[in-house]
């Protein structure tokens, strides 16, 4: 434990690392997959077996919690951590993302975002101060600063403007942070699929000496050729001693890529969210517990497991719950799917300590291409 924020690199193997974020609430395992707890939650989880799999940080949303329980209140509760009985590190987003996503009747200005809540309607306004003081009332660990992210395809002029304004919200919202040693700040790189925009978006935040960094603006649309691409221009710009976060990634593929070009942490809804639709993430890929092929099949998910929902039950009782729309299907194909991603980082973290990165990522990638058995 350390009272103040500190990052270090234990090892790297090519331009891969393996590092360590050690905070006042506990250590983060570098790379990192942080589960997405929205609003509070992980959806059809309890936060010990969250734990139990191996998570050191979660993530939570400024965007849900604002509108749903409300920043003020849960600052009176005691802050996320006590909420939501999770004692070890939170990072949350910053809200721009979802309020461009969720949001109906949005008006940006230079100021910040104006919106109506996806909810009920009613009128919020979220600015660079705002976000960072919502973040500081949930008592975040790692709180991101407010950018514009755009979809692409975009116009160079667009990716431009939302770019600059990006870089000027990350100033007001490290002044807004202050100096607060055993928390973090991160900016957050935009500038689309351009590479001149992204150099200049890592080079200007780098000067701003923040405790970590994000890539942001990528898997919002591009082919995965070109976020790697991107990928690999901005991260040299970054300091090799600060963390890089990839935001809204993505797929074991995405990430063995991009752990390879200089990631440390990811979030993502895809193994929660497709676990609530009938999809397990395994070794040897993905398998649709929906179809019929799997009503009559005995066999667990994978034998070798040692997470007791791919290992002890059947894919026919599997396949009986998700068609049957019991909330049991969704809870353990979640459960099934955030350990095969904790595994796939505690793989990805050996291998990195051993000099073996490489070789294991192309041994993970076949099993995934050999495909389902
Ligand atoms: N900005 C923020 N949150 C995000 C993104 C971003 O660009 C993305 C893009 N993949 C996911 N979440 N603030």
């Amino acid at each position: 434990m350390n009272s103040e924020f500190a990052f270090h690199l234990i090892a790297t193997d090519g331009i891969a690392r393996r590092g360590e974020i050690a905070m006042p609430r506990g250590t983060i395992r570098t790379p990192a997959f942080m589960p997405v707890g929205t609003g509070g939650t992980v959806k059809a989880m309890y936060l010990d077996q969250v734990r139990a799999l191996g998570a050191d940080i979660i993530l939570g949303n400024t965007y849900h919690l604002m509108l749903r329980p409300g920043a003020e209140r849960m600052a009176r509760l005691g802050g996320l951590h006590e909420f939501a009985r999770w004692p070890y590190p939170i990072l949350t987003d910053s809200g721009g993302f979802q309020v461009m996503s969720l949001s109906k009747l949005r008006k940006l200005t230079e100021h910040g975002v104006t919106f109506r809540s996806h909810i009920d309607g009613a009128a919020y306004e979220m600015t660079p101060e705002r976000s960072i003081e919502i973040q500081g009332l949930l008592d975040s660990d790692i709180q991101m600063q407010l950018d514009e992210c755009t979809a692409l395809p975009a116009p160079h002029k667009e990716v431009e403007r939302a770019m600059e304004l990006s870089l000027r919200w990350a100033e007001r919202c490290k002044a807004a942070f202050g100096v607060q040693p055993g928390k973090a700040i991160f900016g957050i790189v935009q500038g689309g699929d351009v590479a001149d925009l992204r150099v200049k978006s890592a080079q200007a935040l780098s000067a701003m000496d923040l405790k970590g960094y994000a890539v942001g603006g990528l898997a919002v649309g591009e082919p995965q050729a070109v976020m790697l691409e991107m990928l690999e221009i901005t991260c040299p710009e970054l300091p090799a001693n600060k963390p890089r976060y990839l935001m809204g990634v993505g797929t074991p593929d995405d990430i063995l890529k991009s752990v390879a070009r200089g990631i440390d942490m990811f979030d993502c809804v895809m193994p929660t969210r497709a676990g609530r639709h009938g999809l397990a993430y395994t070794r040897r890929g993905k398998v649709n517990l929906r179809n019929a092929r799997h009503a009559d099949d005995p066999r667990p998910l994978d034998e070798q497991s040692d997470c007791p929902a791919a290992r002890d039950y059947s894919r026919a009782y599997l396949h009986h719950l998700v068609r049957s729309q019991e909330a049991l299907g969704a809870m353990l194909l979640t459960w099934n799917n955030l350990a095969y991603y904790q595994s796939l980082m505690q793989d990805i973290r050996d291998s990195i300590e051993k000099g073996e990165f490489t070789t294991r990522a192309a041994g993970i990638s076949e099993n995934w291409a050999r495909g389902d058995i």
